[in-house]
């Protein structure tokens, strides 16, 4: 697949390049988006490489849980457990997927308008 080389991702994973952080446990890292489209927008990445969701899927069901539950809990440390958010994977493309390692945008903080509505 050609994914052997680093992605901006593992060197923010690894402390090579800063970030600020809002969370991290044994399998995920959560980290705020440097482009936000809304008052809260971070981006939740398994620490082990996928190229997106779908490969993280079939590969590790278990990571996709966690990342999961590190999207919520990304939630409820930023104050919008209550007031709802939004989890997007883009995906190549059409989505506009930029960095090849599987990430989460959790978003809210505000109304979301949906998909240009
Ligand atoms: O999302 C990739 C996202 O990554 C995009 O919203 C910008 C964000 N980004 C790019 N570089 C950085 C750094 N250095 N820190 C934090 N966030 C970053 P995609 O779904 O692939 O379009």
């Amino acid at each position: 697949m050609g994914d052997s080389a680093e992605t901006l991702f593992e060197r923010i994973i690894g402390g090579e390049i800063p970030a600020d952080v809002v969370y991290q446990d044994e399998t995920t890292f959560a980290f705020r988006d440097i482009r936000p489209q809304a008052k809260v927008h971070v981006l939740v990445v398994p620490k082990t490489r996928y190229r997106n969701l779908g490969e993280l899927a079939a590969a590790d069901p278990r990571l996709l849980a966690d990342v999961a539950r590190t999207a919520r809990k990304v939630a409820e440390i930023e104050g919008v457990l209550e007031s709802g958010y939004r989890v997007v994977f883009n995906t190549d493309g059409d989505a506009g997927q930029t960095v090849f390692h599987v990430h989460a945008h959790v978003l809210g903080g505000e109304p979301l308008g949906f998909f240009g509505a």
